[in-house]
């Protein structure tokens, strides 16, 4: 076949397939991969340490032949090139971006699902072009209610297409059409050639390896819109089965915090000690995050980093002078500017979403 040449031809072939030879595998194929919270060290994640969640398997584009479609309630329907996308005024957003699984793992009773630990989560700086200014060209008829948003993967046998839907307010107002990922072409395993990035949604709404939009006057009736990342509109006793009707679409994210350094059960020695890691609260800010290191007698506010940007988490760092060697115990409780702050029990749900209690992170103080 003409494959190289035709590679090497095309516009698209510029595709980099990452190796994340230092994340967790939850699954090979389809890949899931976690990083492991130490290594998220810089208020941006690189991107071979950014995780992975494709509930399928990567879909292989063919070169050239990709095309954005957006049709339904429209006046105009449209059928975009990237080079069209990339000439639309281009933004770019750093914005924290989370799987709404991640730290499953931590409910008890334990939920199905990837059995996400700490880190599916992580901050990128994209770039791309509005939603709004695509939808715009294309002309939104009065009906318009809700964005449907498609990839390229397809289900792997029985299993429905990944389709996602956007309620047509936040589309306009935040939603980018994104090609690049840290000043580089969006990875192979994050949706080259262009994906959807939904700021201070949880993350399944950044559908990766976009091809339709869908404009609609009602929801998507597939099963990752009427089924999945749904949780009860109020807390339900842990186990039970929660009717559909009690059960309400997660959008945006809970205020959470994550100690990133010292890794969990290492030793320490010297003193002081930091404590760090990253605090954010989808579309809202961090107002503080506090630490203890007394198992939660006494806390402290932590300081807040210099680094911020509207749907990034904030950095925050607490200099500890331990009392002697021993044992201990950090937690880190972060507050956003509406005053929710992180609980110590999440409200348990069917599909193990949005963990977000106090973090806690073990640490041995060896000679001081
Ligand atoms: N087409 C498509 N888009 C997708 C997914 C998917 O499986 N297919 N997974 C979603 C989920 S659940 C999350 S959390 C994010 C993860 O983005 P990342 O792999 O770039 O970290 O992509 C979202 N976009
Ligand atoms: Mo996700």
């Amino acid at each position: 076949m003409a494959g190289l040449e035709a590679l090497r031809a095309s516009p698209l072939a510029a595709q980099t397939v990452l190796s994340k030879n230092r994340l967790i595998v939850q699954s090979a194929r389809p890949q899931d991969l976690e990083t492991p919270a130490h290594l998220l060290t810089s208020w941006i994640t690189p991107n071979d340490l950014f995780f992975v969640r494709s509930h399928f398997y990567t879909p292989t584009m063919q070169p050239g032949a990709w095309k954005l479609l957006v049709d339904g309630h429209v006046d105009t329907p449209l059928e975009l090139t990237l080079d069209q996308i990339k000439s639309l005024p281009s933004h770019t957003e750093v914005v924290t971006l989370e799987c709404a699984g991640n730290g499953r793992a931590f409910f008890e009773p334990p939920v199905a699902g990837v059995q996400w630990g700490k880190g599916a989560v992580g901050t990128a700086r994209w770039t791309g072009a509005r939603l709004a200014d695509v939808l715009r060209r294309a002309g939104l008829r009065s009906s318009a209610r809700y964005v449907w948003l498609d990839g390229a993967d397809i289900g792997i046998g029985r299993a429905p297409d990944f389709i996602r839907n956007l309620p047509a307010a936040k589309a306009e107002a935040d939603a980018l059409l994104v090609y690049e990922m840290n000043g580089e072409p969006l990875p192979v395993q994050h949706g080259f050639p262009l994906r959807v990035i939904v700021p201070g949604w949880e993350g399944a709404y950044s559908i990766k390896w976009l091809t339709h939009i869908e404009v609609s006057d009602r929801e998507h009736d597939g099963a990752f819109v009427q089924a999945g990342y749904r949780h009860p509109r109020r807390p339900v006793r842990p186990g039970a089965v929660v009717a559909p009707a009690d059960m309400v679409p997660v959008q945006d994210l809970p205020v959470k915090s994550l100690i990133t350094f010292p890794e969990a059960d290492s030793t320490v020695s010297g003193t002081p000690v930091r404590i760090a890691g990253f605090a954010w609260a989808g579309e809202l800010d961090i107002a503080r995050v506090d630490v203890s290191t007394d198992g939660g007698r006494t806390w402290t506010a932590a300081r807040l980093g210099p680094d911020r940007a509207r749907f990034a988490w904030r950095q925050f760092e607490h200099v500890w002078r331990p009392e002697g060697p021993g044992s201990y115990v950090a937690l880190s409780r972060a507050t956003d500017t509406r005053g929710r702050t992180q609980p110590i029990v999440p409200d348990w749900n069917p599909s193990g979403y949005l963990w977000n209690a106090i973090d806690r992170v073990r640490l041995t103080v060896s000679a001081l």
